[in-house]
C-alpha cells in the first residue's frame, strides 16, 4: 500500500506537468490548433497570370507584373484557431498614367478592392513598395485561396507579396487624420492619407 502511493507521487507530477490540466487523460486529437500567425505569400509562390520580375528591393528580391484583367492565386493550410485577419498587398507601381485597382477574393468571395498608388518614376518606383489594406476577413482552420486582379491604369503593377495578420482589426476605423477627412468614404483615398 505504502509502495502504491509512493509509486502515484512519483508518477503524477510527471502526468500533470506541460498539460495543465490533472483532470483527464485528453482525448486523441487529430491535431491540435495553433495561434494564429502573420501568413506570408509571395507573388512568385503564387499560380496563374503574370510574369516574374527580379526587383533587388522585394521580398525574395522578385516580383509578378500584372496587366490588367490579369489574375493571381495562392492556396495555403490553416491550421489555427479561427481568427480575424487583415490582407495585405505589397506592391510597386512606377506609374506614368492612371494607377491601378487590386481587386481581393478569398474563396472565390469578393472581400475588397484597393486603388493603388503611383510609387515613383522613370524605373525607380518599380523597386518602391507600398502595402496596403485590401479588406479583413475571419478564417478557420483547412484549406483557403486567394485571388488579386488588377483592372484600369496603366497597364502595369507588381506585386511583392500578400500577408494575412491576424488580430482584432476594427473594420470600421479608417486612418482619419484631420476632421475635413470625415468626409472622404473613399477606402482608397483614405489608405493614401496613412501615408
Ligand atoms: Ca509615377
Ligand atoms: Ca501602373
Ligand atoms: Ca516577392
Amino acid at each position: 500500500m505504502r509502495r502504491r502511493r509512493a509509486l502515484a507521487a512519483c508518477l503524477l507530477p510527471a502526468l500533470v506537468a506541460g498539460c495543465g490540466s490533472p483532470a483527464l487523460p485528453a482525448a486523441p486529437s487529430p491535431f491540435a490548433l495553433s495561434a494564429p500567425e502573420t501568413i506570408t505569400l509571395e507573388a512568385e509562390a503564387g499560380s496563374g497570370d503574370g510574369d516574374l520580375m527580379h526587383r533587388s528591393r522585394a521580398s525574395g528580391a522578385m516580383t509578378i507584373h500584372l496587366a490588367p484583367g490579369q489574375r493571381r492565386r495562392w492556396t495555403f493550410q490553416l491550421s489555427a484557431e479561427a481568427s480575424q485577419y487583415e490582407l495585405l498587398v505589397t506592391y510597386s507601381n512606377d506609374n506614368p498614367g492612371a494607377t491601378e485597382s487590386l481587386r481581393a477574393e478569398v474563396d472565390g468571395e469578393m472581400l475588397g478592392a484597393l486603388q493603388a498608388q503611383d510609387t515613383g518614376d522613370d524605373g525607380e518606383g518599380w523597386n518602391v513598395f507600398v502595402a496596403e489594406r485590401a479588406g479583413v476577413i475571419r478564417l478557420g482552420a483547412g484549406t483557403h485561396t486567394v485571388t488579386l486582379e488588377s483592372s484600369g491604369g496603366d497597364g502595369c503593377i507588381e506585386i511583392d507579396l500578400v500577408t494575412l495578420r491576424p488580430g482584432d482589426i476594427e473594420v470600421a476605423a479608417r486612418p482619419h487624420r484631420s476632421w475635413q477627412e470625415d468626409t472622404v468614404v473613399l477606402t482608397a483615398e483614405a489608405l493614401k492619407s496613412r501615408g
